[in-house]
């Protein structure tokens, strides 16, 4: 997406793409960074009880050094700044969905104090985990609003900071869309706990709010209907596929990691479709158990990960169980073979 933004030439847009153009080049001298081999939590440790979150956020001033000025610290009073309010209430409720649902205790499973960096960069059209904060844009005004505005979008990057802690997923091919799948999971449930929304009430969408009003599209992506979030002139369509039929090789994007998401993505949701009721209670737990259960190697394929949710799923409900079965399923759906 962004490199079609920084592919743009009309006048109107010349902002956009130049800001496009920043955000790419910074992103991926990050990914470098965020490539180190994660830290393994030691077991003794992961099983302490959750506590509160350890919130501090800071205000970049526009700047691209980090962490920039502390704004607000956990306890204090909103801001009044609504980016840094809206960062400060995000990771609330990320820590929140770990600590009630998952039994653990924040990033780390060992109570890592969350910070966050807003206003981050000019015209920045992202938001990013840097591999031990959050940092969000205030994007470009003209396609993206502020990154904060969307809760699933802040759960989706501190979801990036809990694979580094658990499975490690690298960040290219198969294994890295399984670590944007992980997010986009996480991310949706967050916002689904927080709303306390059932499986059919909720969108199911990855950054809804985020486009400007000249955007034609709900998000950046659906987990229930991949390729459907958005078809505009500047943006183009949403490219991702639903099915291992539509499997993109390619080059750019660290081998698809944003585009083949959308095969493991919609497999979660047809687990949640067919089970009913609330997607963070069984799919979440299948999904949780396999992401935190040690048996996923750091380049993991689909089939690699399909097996392990079946074996979650076993472990978890029994084999025959419905949500075994709604597991076994989901993955023949998409087309993924154990
Ligand atoms: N917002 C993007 C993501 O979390 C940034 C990146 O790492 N490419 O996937
Ligand atoms: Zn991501």
């Amino acid at each position: 997406m962004l490199r079609k933004l920084a592919a743009q030439d009309e006048p109107r847009l010349r902002a956009v793409a130049r800001a496009a153009k920043e955000s790419l080049l910074h992103i991926r001298s990050l990914q470098a960074a965020r490539a180190l081999p994660a830290p393994a939590t030691p077991p003794g440790i992961r099983q302490a009880k959750p506590g509160p979150p350890k919130r501090t956020i800071y205000d970049a001033g526009m700047a691209e050094s980090l962490p920039g000025k502390l704004v607000r610290k956990e306890g204090e009073a909103a801001t009044g700044d609504v980016g840094a309010d809206e960062a400060y209430e995000g990771l609330g409720s990320t820590h929140r969905l770990y600590a009630e649902v998952f039994g653990r205790n924040s990033i780390d499973g060992a109570g890592l104090p969350l910070d966050a960096t807003v206003h981050f960069g000019k015209l920045y059209d992202n938001a990013f985990w840097d591999g031990k904060q959050m940092v969000f844009g205030d994007g470009d005004g003209q396609i993206f609003q502020r990154f904060t505005k969307s809760l699933s979008v802040i759960g989706h990057e501190l979801a990036h900071g809990v694979t580094q802690y658990t499975a490690g997923l690298v960040y290219r091919n198969q294994a890295g869309a399984l670590n944007e799948s992980m997010s986009d999971v996480f991310g949706v449930l967050v916002e689904q706990f927080l709303k306390q929304e059932s499986v059919e009430q909720a969108s199911w969408l990855i950054g809804e709010g985020l486009f400007t009003e000249q955007v034609q599209g709900a998000a950046l992506r659906s987990l229930k209907a991949p390729g459907t979030a958005y078809d505009d002139d500047v943006l183009g369509k949403d490219p991702q596929p639903d099915s291992m039929d539509g499997y993109v090789r390619t080059s750019a994007d660290n081998g698809g990691v944003h585009i083949n998401s959308g095969i493991p993505n919609r497999a979660f949701h047809l687990v949640a479709s067919a089970l009913g009721g609330n997607a963070w209670e069984a799919p979440g737990q299948i999904w949780y158990g396999t992401l935190t259960g040690g048996s996923l190697p750091a380049t993991c394929t689909f089939g690699r990960f399909a097996k392990a949710t079946a074996s979650s799923a076993k472990e978890l409900f029994g084999d025959g169980s419905a949500e075994h079965d709604a597991v076994l399923k989901a993955w023949e759906t998409v087309k993924v073979k154990l």
